[in-house]
């Protein structure tokens, strides 16, 4: 089969008009607290939020198909899909479309996040099928990718230009051995880009191993928004300005130099002892323990048609963070939603969703 670049597919970026988000529905009680119940209000007000502006799928195991039914608001669909957790970004398909405006889109490999090596939890199997789904339901055709990339671990500007982490892209516990070349190849090819701007570390503690989407995102081509840090004590100090330092320095697939906005990282915040308490300890899951480092990002929002929806955390710089996203998306509105739920499963708001773009037919 060919590569999405050579059928002439790309992935446009986030901004682009969408013909919906999709969503998966938490349960796993070893890494949601007090039975999923918290992060399933979590992820209800996030699916609220975005439906007020674009349509919303939310896929739910058998078991919980009722219950998510019940609270969600009656416009989002609700459709049965098995998954092992509640990661769209990263188990979802990347749709990609046309110049004619058709829809496919790429299934990545997934190894939850390292495999068996540093990997989250075992077994993945179920969320590795999950794009593939995605596309059925579509009807849409699918490119199986030959290397494991989480959606999370990749930020596009919809011009031909990658954002990346050498972090994630160049793991071992993901594509052992892979080069910076060879990745670049399938980068291109399944996104149909040009260049890609590599950072290095992601956000410290993040258990990603340091997705871009919890760094730093495009915003418009040629523009890019860091998560910032201006406390020397604090090891993402050393991390935003090593970004900083590298996209100053960078071009995107047009030659345009890249303009670097940053936003505050919050406060450093960590797992309470009642927090960790809810959670099932497992064979083969998180086992997460009171006082471990949460990696807390503004910049793991989601834009919508017309909106943005981004996480606050009851904290002082929520404000600054709702300001400068103001500044960067004057046209949208700026909603912002509890993210400490989402937080504590490891991710953020970026992390559970999943933009359909507009297609043709639509
Ligand atoms: O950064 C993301 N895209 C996903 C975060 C996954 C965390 C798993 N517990």
């Amino acid at each position: 089969m060919n590569t999405p670049r050579e059928d002439g597919f790309y992935m446009p970026a986030e901004w682009a008009p969408h013909d919906g988000c999709w969503m998966i529905w938490p349960e796993r009680t070893d890494n949601w607290r007090l039975g999923a119940k918290p992060a399933q209000a979590a992820f209800a007000a996030v699916a609220s939020a975005i439906a007020q502006f674009e349509p919303v799928t939310m896929m739910v195991s058998a078991r919980q198909w009722h219950a998510a039914r019940t609270m969600l608001p009656a416009r989002v669909r609700v459709v049965e899909v098995s998954s092992n957790d509640a990661w769209a970004r990263d188990v979802g398909t990347s749709f990609v479309v046309n110049q004619a405006g058709e829809l496919r889109g790429v299934d990545w490999p997934f190894n939850a996040w390292g495999g068996l090596q540093n990997g989250l939890y075992f077994p993945w199997d179920m969320d590795d099928a999950v794009a593939a789904k995605m596309l059925q339901i579509e009807r849409a055709p699918r490119y199986r990718a030959p290397k494991i990339i989480e959606g999370g671990a990749i930020h596009v500007d919809g011009e031909g230009t990658v954002l990346v982490t050498e972090a994630c892209l160049l793991a071992a516990d993901r594509n052992p051995g892979i080069t910076r070349p060879e990745m670049e190849r399938v980068l291109k090819d399944y996104l149909g880009a040009a260049h890609v701007v590599w950072l290095g570390a992601g956000v410290p503690h993040d258990e990603t191993g340091g997705h871009v989407d919890n760094l730093a995102c495009f915003v418009r081509p040629g523009e890019v928004l860091l998560s910032w840090c201006d406390d020397p004590a604090d090891p993402h100090y050393h991390v935003s300005r090593e970004a900083e330092t590298r996209l100053q320095a960078a071009h995107d697939a047009n030659g345009r130099k890249l303009k670097v906005q940053h936003i505050p990282m919050p406060k450093a915040m960590f797992f309470q002892a009642e927090e960790a308490a809810g959670i099932d300890q497992t064979a083969y899951g998180m086992n997460r323990r009171a006082g471990e480092r949460l990696a807390a990002s503004y910049v793991n929002f989601y834009i919508a048609n017309g909106a943005i929806i981004a996480p606050e955390f009851g904290v002082e710089t929520d404000v600054e963070a709702k300001r400068v996203l103001a500044a960067l998306f004057p046209d949208r509105a700026i909603i912002m939603i509890p993210g400490r739920e989402i937080l504590l499963g490891g991710g953020n708001i970026h992390c559970i969703t999943q933009q359909q773009p507009k297609a043709l037919n639509s």
